[in-house]
């Protein structure tokens, strides 16, 4: 029950409602005061981390403010509503962005100064939000920001984890995981202990009849779990838009911290209760493009779904609206297949609490939900064990087992006789144990299924989803290429390059109408804004370096090529085929005559990513990289024509120094492997180029572009399931130059070669199953063709600009107003004092 204070005192509230600052002076009140009161810190001890703490208080005020504004407007209104469902929200630093979406960093920077800080140092003492893996996480990032600067009603939906992916450590070249707690002195976020809500697990589902005769199934005896909603402010910029992220933390329900075993005397067995509860939310699964199946993760999904589902009706039935208008009020988004229990969830509530009929209820989340798909991997596609199902969530099985009858019955009715189709799309795959494939309840449940580019999406229709393309039509079947924000990944990450676009344009319009760069193409020979671009460039190769030296303490010149490759380590991914092509680069530089060595552009190879910790190939690799490393770095021979040096911890903002720092970076999956790839969006945006293979993302981003200002080499997706055909028959030839690779790490020239005896088996001997091998020559000759390119600046700048110039489909905004226009049927809704 919300409590509402009486029209006749609501004057007085009116009178005394808190203010925003707005100049420089008033920001410095409010950064004192917080420092002095909410900190109890004084002049004598205040440290950076104190000002850090005291200036993101004051902006949480701010941003606080426009919250309440928001969501008072939003409740009024009453217009249709997003919820985003992810369970990764790789968020990053908040405060900078606060600043600058607000539009008051200018006035941060000089009022810390006033107060004897540096902004750059003050931001930097801020913790990174790390609740997620990789591309998955960021793009739910990136989606806040956009919905929220396009003025969607729209809310996230997660899971507040104690401990965030992992930090990591490199210890003798070897990955070492260490624990990422990170909600010590977290200003962002609200506890609201007020909203809770009591998730069920295990128990059984019992039959009645009810007084009219109808069979009613009720789910009883389980264990209750509390949800607390904590709430973290999301700012669009530019906007007084500000939307809410509401992430879930367990903990024991109060009836099940156990009064009775407690005064009992049974503490311990009270208390132990209280920590299994607590272990819900407690860790993210730090797994990308794999599911392996643990209870825990599918007791962190249906936590957050139920939540997030009871959060959602409540709110509806607030407004007192009939069912049938549930989809008109209410989109649901399910990023990956990690929430698809929201579906069976809220037939569960219809059914079960609500008392409607099937069809009538089926109608309605199937109108409110759609599913994006991020991956055609097959270890990445989620199953569910259906004994471990029946146990956790009883009731939600027998929704399923229904959910499927009804859905294999027409499938029946349309394909008479076609047992093999049956098998093949049931929601259950009858192997030992049955498992519950999730994709398919998802595509089932949803009106809307996208991929994430367009050769993902294409590859989705006529390989994983073929047999649903057949039943459903194509139209349910859709594309929407990923995108980035390009405040965080333009205006934040690169402010010199930003204010020189700025500059040129006259004024920061394109920041929310990215195609308004191509008006940089006018400028492309103008020699001094080359000139300058070229300076930014070198300014933010520096940046890199001093970074470099201060976390490794290699030296790296700012003139060499900086070569960047940071993702998430993975064989698909393909950092193997780099570092072997950085050793290839070293011997052929080993064997050159002084003269030749002139003729070298010298080269910084940059490695950053993070290992599942229990994917052995991928830490080999890892391994490989820093041998490699000690090697190269310290040969006298090479100088500086050649450095390896691997990053260690790769995150959001330490993404945000790199990005803007590359001559070229590295996008080179085995082709029909990577879903779209975001990163390679920062880069360019940022003025680098890229080598990549035909996949993902690249091929649109080679259209926008242009085929001379990318590198792409490499097998098309077309031929990957011919050659491992091959490759299983035994046609298979190592590549010359890869056997040259393989024999000097075979000699123990990067340390003992047993390390990488893996690696290099699953190429050789085990069928290459992501073509290194085959792509190896494409890729070394690709290399050169950079060499040469960069030796003519003049031509490189040239691409450089105009690749920035061609980049405005890659914005987060064009991606949102395409969900909301073919997928969500939103408006926005926009905020006004
Ligand atoms: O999603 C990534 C894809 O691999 C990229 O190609 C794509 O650009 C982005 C955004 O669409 N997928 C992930 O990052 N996936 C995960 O992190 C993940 C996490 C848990 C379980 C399964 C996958």
């Amino acid at each position: 029950v919300e409590a509402s204070i009486p029209e006749p005192l609501r004057e007085a509230w009116r009178k005394y409602s808190a203010s925003e600052f707005t100049n420089k002076e008033e920001f410095e009140k409010e950064l004192v005061r917080h420092i002095e009161t909410t900190l109890a810190r004084s002049l004598y001890n205040c440290d950076e981390n104190a000002a850090y703490s005291g200036t993101a208080l004051a902006f949480r005020d701010r941003l606080i403010i426009e919250w309440n504004k928001t969501q008072q407007r939003q409740t009024f209104t009453d217009q249709k509503r997003v919820y985003y469902l992810s369970l990764e929200f790789l968020m990053g630093r908040a405060l900078d962005n606060a600043m600058l979406n607000v539009g008051m960093k200018d006035a941060a920077r000089d009022g810390l100064s006033d107060l004897g800080f540096r902004i750059e140092d003050v931001i930097a003492q801020e913790h990174d939000a790390a609740l997620g893996n990789g591309g998955l996480g960021r793009l739910a990032a990136c989606f806040l920001d956009s919905m929220a600067t396009l003025n969607y009603p729209a809310w996230g939906y997660g899971l507040r984890y104690r401990y965030g992916i992992f930090k990591q450590e490199i210890v003798n070249g070897y990955q070492m995981e260490v624990p990422d707690y990170w909600l010590d002195n977290n200003p962002w976020e609200f506890p609201r202990h007020e909203i809770t809500v009591d998730i069920q697990f295990y128990g059984r589902v019992k039959n009645h009849q009810n007084e009219n005769g109808k069979v009613v199934h009720t789910w009883e005896d389980g264990e209750i779990v509390q949800a607390v909603a904590y709430d973290v402010p999301i700012p669009g910029y530019g906007t007084k838009t500000t939307n809410n992220l509401r992430l879930w933390s367990s903990k024991a329900s109060s009836g099940e911290f156990d009064f009775q075993k407690f005064n009992a005397g049974d503490y311990e067995s009270a208390v132990a209760d209280q920590q299994n509860a607590e272990t819900i939310s407690a860790v993210l699964y730090p797994n990308d493009n794999l599911e392996r199946g643990k209870e825990l993760r599918l007791k962190q999904q249906y936590f957050w779904c139920a939540a997030s589902l009871f959060d959602i009706v409540r709110r509806f039935k607030k407004t007192r609206r009939a069912w049938n208008e549930f989809p008109d009020q209410v989109a649901i988004q399910l990023n990956d297949t990690h929430p698809t229990l929201a579906i069976v969830e809220l037939q569960r509530i219809l059914i079960d609490e609500e008392g409607l009929e099937w069809d009538e209820a089926w109608n309605i989340v199937t109108k409110t939900f759609g599913y994006t798909n991020h991956t055609v991997l097959p270890e990445a596609l989620e199953k569910w064990s259906v004994p471990l199902m029946q146990n956790l969530l009883p009731r939600h099985l027998q929704l399923i087992y229904d959910i499927n009858l009804f859905f294999l019955q027409t499938v029946e009715k349309r394909f008479p006789k076609d047992r093999e189709m049956l098998s093949r799309v049931s929601i259950i795959e009858e192997s030992h144990p049955k498992m519950v494939r999730m994709a398919y309840l998802a595509i089932i449940g949803s009106h809307k299924v996208n991929g994430v580019a367009e050769l993902h999406s294409d590859l989705l229709k006529t390989t994983l989803f073929k047999d649903f393309v057949e039943i459903y039509g194509p139209d349910r079947f859709t594309n929407v290429t990923n995108g980035v924000t390009p405040r965080r990944w333009l205006h934040q990450a690169n402010p010199l390059l930003s204010a020189l676009i700025a500059e040129k344009l006259g004024g920061h319009e394109f920041l929310t109408d990215l195609t308004l760069l191509d008006k940089l193409e006018a400028f492309v020979d103008d020699k001094d804004f080359r000139h300058e671009w070229a300076h930014i460039k070198t300014m933010n190769k520096l940046r890199l370096a001093k970074f470099i030296k201060s976390t490794t303490g290699h030296e790296v010149d700012p003139n060499s090529l900086f070569d960047i490759q940071v993702k998430r380590i993975h064989e698909y991914k393909r950092q193997q085929l780099n570092i072997f092509g950085v050793i290839h680069r070293y011997l052929t530089i080993k064997d050159m005559s002084a003269e030749e060595k002139k003729k070298v552009v010298p080269r910084v190879s940059i490695f950053g990513g993070k290992a599942a910790p229990g994917y052995w190939m991928a830490k080999t690799i890892i391994h490989l990289i820093n041998k490699v490393a000690d090697v190269v770095n310290k040969d006298a021979d090479i100088g500086n024509l050649l450095k390896v040096i691997f990053i260690e911890d790769y995150n959001v903002s330490k993404a945000e120094i790199i990005c803007p720092a590359s001559d070229l970076s590295e996008h080179i999956s085995t082709a029909g492997t990577e879903g779209s790839g975001t990163s390679n969006m920062k880069f360019v945006m940022n003025g680098g180029l890229i080598i990549g293979t035909c996949d993902g993302a690249n091929i649109e981003i080679t259209r926008e572009i242009g085929e001379n200002n990318i590198f792409l080499f490499g097998n098309l997706a077309e031929d990957v399931e011919e050659l491992r055909h091959r490759h299983f028959y035994g046609d298979f030839q190592l590549d010359p130059q890869l056997a040259k690779v393989f024999a000097a790490i075979k000699s123990n020239m990067f340390g003992d070669a047993a390390d990488f005896s893996a690696l290099t088996a699953s190429i050789e001997e085990h069928g290459d199953y992501y073509l290194v091998s085959d792509d190896f020559n494409s890729y070394i000759t690709t290399h050169g063709m950079v060499d040469e390119a960069f030796k003519n600046k003049e031509e490189w700048l040239a691409k450089s600009i105009t690749s920035v110039a061609r980049m405005g489909f890659f914005s987060t905004d064009r991606v949102i107003n395409e969900y909301a226009d073919s997928i969500w049927n939103v408006e926005p809704l926009e905020i006004k004092d």
